[in-house]
């Protein structure tokens, strides 16, 4: 403040010593501003002055632009897009061997033919087979037909048989079925006199005719169930109605 009110001072005074003034008068004059009268030592400075009214808000600065800040969060996932073209079509594949393919068919026919016309005998023999007699848990059948022991042991196993009877209730089941004499599935083929069952083991029931079995002639090794229930021992090579056992 002191600085303000001395230059203008300092200015006058050398103005004035330029154009040689003699009086203050024409010290003003020369000088539009000056300070006229007695040199005075200055005063203690003021206090500050009280603020000025506040003015609007003003235009934005030219200064330089900021750093470029950090990327953002990343976005929710876009909506799915339309199907893309069709691919480019595929290698031709490995060739196959025709005539492999025609000699497996070839052997899947020939097998086939087969088992239709086994199926077809078994059908055959089980449709001319009348339904035996049920003797407790077991089932006697027969096709009536006469025939040597070692065709009637082939047709009941082929037919999947599984043994003969066992006690007087399942003699006379055998006896109704056969309407005839029939083969017993016993035989002493094996040891002369000691008569086993064809499944195997030794007999548990019997049913002997008088003075029998007395393996007559060249010998006899197979057993005949007569008509009236009681047993004999034949030759193996006569024919007898043939009568397979089943479970029931
Ligand atoms: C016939 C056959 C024989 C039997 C005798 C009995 O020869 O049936 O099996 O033993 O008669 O006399
Ligand atoms: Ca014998
Ligand atoms: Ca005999």
């Amino acid at each position: 403040m002191f600085w303000f009110v001395s230059l203008p001072t300092l200015l006058c005074v050398v103005t004035v010593s330029f154009s040689e003034p003699t009086t203050c008068e024409d010290a003003q004059k020369a000088c539009s501003v000056i300070a006229c009268g007695i040199p005075v030592t200055n005063g203690t400075p003021g206090g500050d002055g009280r603020d000025g009214a506040k003015e609007e808000k003003g235009e934005p600065g030219q200064g330089l632009h900021g750093l470029q800040g950090p990327p953002g969060k990343l976005g929710p996932p876009g909506s799915r897009g339309a199907p893309g073209p069709q691919g480019v079509k595929g290698l031709k594949g490995d060739h196959v061997d025709s005539s492999v393919t025609e000699t497996k068919l070839a052997k899947l026919e020939r097998e086939l033919r087969s088992l239709e016309a086994e199926l077809d005998h078994i059908k055959n023999e089980v449709h001319t087979f009348s339904l035996g007699k049920r003797s407790g848990k077991k089932l006697y059948v027969t096709n009536g037909e006469k025939m040597p022991f070692s065709k009637v042991k082939a047709l009941c196993a082929e037919l999947q048989a599984t043994g003969h009877h066992k006690n007087a209730e399942e003699n006379k089941a055998i006896m109704d079925v056969a309407n005839d004499h029939a083969f017993l599935g016993i035989t002493d083929e094996a040891t002369e006199g000691q008569f086993v069952y064809v499944t195997g083991g030794r007999l548990t029931y019997s049913n002997w005719k008088k003075d029998e079995p007395n393996d007559f002639g060249s010998g006899e090794d197979c057993v005949c169930l007569q008509q009236d229930g009681i047993w004999n021992d034949v030759s193996c090579s006569s024919s007898f109605v043939a009568v397979c056992e089943f479970p029931a």
